[in-house]
């Protein structure tokens, strides 16, 4: 029996895809969004399969141009970059891969937390480049224990966050539309919320709904002793907002694992040693990263079996 065909949009670790060869014929796109409708033209009639991942996402053209779509497959949880009011329309199937990376992400954002507060990434550098004989001890940081954390989301991750956070004995507080089932504080005005705390984490979905949600007015509000971490995605930030407030000092410092536009990080931060900088690693080990790739193998056979999907997106 011939083996349906599957366009994958960015690879996931070479055994998955030997995996997935194992059971769909493969039609790779590059890494040049602009040759995608292109390339996927000629494939509309066959395709019901597209494995994809967070970053690259489907765009609607990408979509509209296989009518057979079934299912899109997405490494990640967020799918903000997914055309889903069009796989809404058509009936196309997407799934992510939430709960195996909370760990990882929860832990990226204590460390960015504790990194700018503490200084760490500035102290390695201080250390190599001769600083500290040259010049002596460091100057000091800010406590991280005790202090007041609000957390951005309180779904998923934002929990584990939350967990990990109460073992440093922070008291915390959480913005999101709703109230979680959770023990903390909840704060519907986020404004109020930031003037209130010491640190903030952000960890809600991208998309439109949260687009710009850490406005000029919250980053004010946090001032210039607070630290603000993002884990979520850069969308979620007024980036030239956050930018500004970073070189003026109207804010203490910021822990950065996403941007508005990847792999571009606005100049002006590189400079400063009151920001830590990471390349989107929230759930970057060997680990999370072969557990969401299984997921999403696993999702993509069962729709091929014709049996329930593992974590479909409502
Ligand atoms: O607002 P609610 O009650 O739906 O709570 C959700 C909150 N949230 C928002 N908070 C304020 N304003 C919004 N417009 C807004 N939209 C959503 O974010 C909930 O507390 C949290 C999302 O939780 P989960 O859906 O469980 O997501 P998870 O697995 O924690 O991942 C969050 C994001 C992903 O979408 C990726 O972009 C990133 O973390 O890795």
């Amino acid at each position: 029996m011939s083996k349906p065909d599957l366009v994958s949009i960015e690879p996931l670790r070479p055994q998955s895809m030997e995996e997935l060869a194992r059971h769909f014929t493969i039609h790779q796109l590059t890494m040049d969004k602009s040759t995608w409708v292109d390339a996927v033209k000629p494939l509309g009639d066959r395709v019901r399969f597209v494995q994809t991942t967070g970053f690259a996402g489907c765009p609607g053209p990408v979509m509209a141009a296989l009518p057979r779509l079934e299912i899109v497959s997405c490494m990640g949880v967020g799918v903000d970059a997914i055309d889903l009011a069009q796989a809404r329309t058509r009936g196309i199937a997407v799934t992510n891969t939430p709960d195996v990376l909370n760990d990882d992400v929860a832990d990226l954002g204590i460390a960015l937390l504790l990194m700018t507060a503490r200084h760490l990434a500035l102290s390695d550098r201080y250390v190599r480049d001769g600083r500290w004989k040259r010049l002596g001890n460091q100057a000091l940081a800010t406590k991280v224990s005790g202090k007041r954390l609000g957390i951005v989301g309180m779904g998923r991750i934002g929990k584990v966050v939350a967990r990990r956070a109460a073992a440093f004995d922070m008291k915390i507080s959480y913005h999101a539309r709703n109230r979680a089932d959770v023990s903390w504080t909840h704060c519907p005005d986020l404004v109020a919320m930031a003037r209130e705390v010491d640190f903030m984490i952000v960890i809600v979905p991208g998309g439109p709904s949260t687009r710009g949600l850490i406005s000029a007015q919250v980053i004010e509000a946090l001032g210039p002793k607070g630290i603000l971490v993002n884990v979520s995605r850069g969308s979620v930030v007024d980036e030239p907002a956050l930018v500004d407030a970073l070189v003026s000092g109207r804010l203490g410092g910021a822990g950065l694992d996403v941007f508005a536009d990847e792999p571009n990080v606005p100049e002006a931060l590189l400079p400063l040693d009151n920001v830590v900088l990471a390349p989107h690693v929230g759930s970057g080990t060997q680990e999370t990263r072969g557990a969401m790739a299984d997921l999403v193998v696993a999702n993509l056979l069962a729709h091929r079996d014709g049996k329930p999907l593992l974590t479909r997106v409502p």
